[in-house]
């Protein structure tokens, strides 16, 4: 490595790793991963959760800059590193470790983010988004949730000019912003 690219062993390191992984999820070897693919990664590789497909299409079209509908090599470095921090997190509300979050870890998980939401609120996100068994929130539905409460506040925040959890909306804003958002 030439000392002025800036870029460290550690980082090149972990470059070729994630293009091994993604020589690995592609399983066709077309250069370009596909929703299978993909919750077939997730499923059975690196992650060991069984993913939804409508969240695994999620975040193909979270990090599908090109709009092709499928993820590239450059944008499956993106795509691994969401979801690897977000297991971290996940992980670490899974106090009993057996894959599983309950709505009351969810909600402690995001007022730690500070995301200050009543449990009524979190109840609403989680029973839409979440699709929880009577054992809680899986890793994918957690990830559903966090991704939807996110999107929403990134919303309402740009309206919430004085940053004091108020925003006004006009109709419009409202319809066609809700329309357009990933959530
Ligand atoms: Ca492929
Ligand atoms: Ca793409």
């Amino acid at each position: 490595m030439h000392p002025s690219s800036g870029r460290t062993v550690g980082a090149i390191v972990e470059e070729e790793r994630l293009k091994g992984i993604f020589r690995s999820v592609d399983v066709n070897g077309d250069g370009e991963i596909s929703s299978g693919e993909l919750q077939r990664a997730l499923g059975n590789g690196s992650f060991q959760y069984p993913f939804r497909l409508d969240v695994v299409e999620r975040m193909i079209s979270m990090f599908d800059r090109d709009f092709t509908g499928t993820i590239n090599a450059r944008e499956f470095v993106a795509l691994w590193q969401y979801v690897s921090d977000w297991e971290k997190v996940f992980r670490r509300y899974d106090t009993k470790s057996d894959g599983y979050i309950d709505r009351a870890q969810f909600g402690t998980c995001l007022y730690a983010m500070g995301y200050r939401l009543s449990p009524y609120a979190v109840d609403s996100v989680v029973k839409r988004h979440g699709r929880p068994d009577s054992r809680g929130l899986h890793f994918d539905d957690f990830l559903a949730c966090c991704v939807t409460v996110f999107t929403l506040t990134d919303i309402f925040r740009v309206h919430d000019t004085r940053q004091n959890g108020y925003a006004s909306f006009n109709y419009d804003d409202f319809i066609s912003k809700l329309s357009r958002a990933k959530y």
